[in-house]
């Protein structure tokens, strides 16, 4: 896994230079932000649970998929649903305090598509429901710090489809 920091500090060793005007520029926003991050992180955290209950309520609960034949139907489809929602979450989180979405496919993207397409898991009511989660943690964090998770969001959603 990379962070703003080393991914930075890489390009720049790679070419055997110093930090260009460019490449500071770029920690300066991050480190501007440091604050901002951890604060939201911190909020994240503590409401995660009900970030993905309101997201799901907002885009799966009521529809085919949670009926009988749909893919969230049975206990132990809904709750590995949940969990997967919650992964996506945290790792938003570890991405957006990193400032880098290496994390996404190391831990999170690898692979996946093709679980879900072996399993039958509708991805497109997937990537409804991380975008659902999207604007539920935009509304907790504030616009700042939810447009930087929505990032990390959109960036799960397109590995995705
Ligand atoms: C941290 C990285 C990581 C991810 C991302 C992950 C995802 C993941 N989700 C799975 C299943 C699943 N995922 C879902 C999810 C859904 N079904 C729907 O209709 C909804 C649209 C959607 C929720 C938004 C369901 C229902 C299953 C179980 C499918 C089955 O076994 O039939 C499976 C198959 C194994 C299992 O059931 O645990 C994996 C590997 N596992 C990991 O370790």
């Amino acid at each position: 896994m990379q962070d703003a920091i080393t991914s930075v500090i890489n390009s720049s060793d790679v070419q055997g230079k110093y930090l260009d005007t460019a490449a500071l520029d770029k920690l300066k926003s991050y480190f501007a932000t440091g604050e901002l991050r951890v604060r939201a992180a911190t909020t994240i955290s503590a409401n995660a649970a009900s970030i993905v209950k309101e997201a799901v309520a907002k885009s799966l609960l009521y529809s085919d998929i949670t009926r009988p034949g749909g893919n969230m139907y049975t206990t132990r489809r809904y709750a590995a649903c949940i969990r997967d929602l919650d992964y996506y979450l945290r790792y938003s989180t570890y991405a957006m305090l990193a400032g880098d979405a290496s994390i996404l496919d190391e831990r999170v993207l690898n692979g996946l598509k093709e679980t879900y397409n072996s399993l039958g898991v509708p991805v497109g009511a997937t990537v409804q429901a991380i975008q659902a989660m999207k604007e539920v943690t935009a509304s907790l964090v504030g616009p700042d710090a939810g447009k930087e998770m929505g990032v990390y969001f959109d960036y799960i959603s397109s590995g995705l489809s």
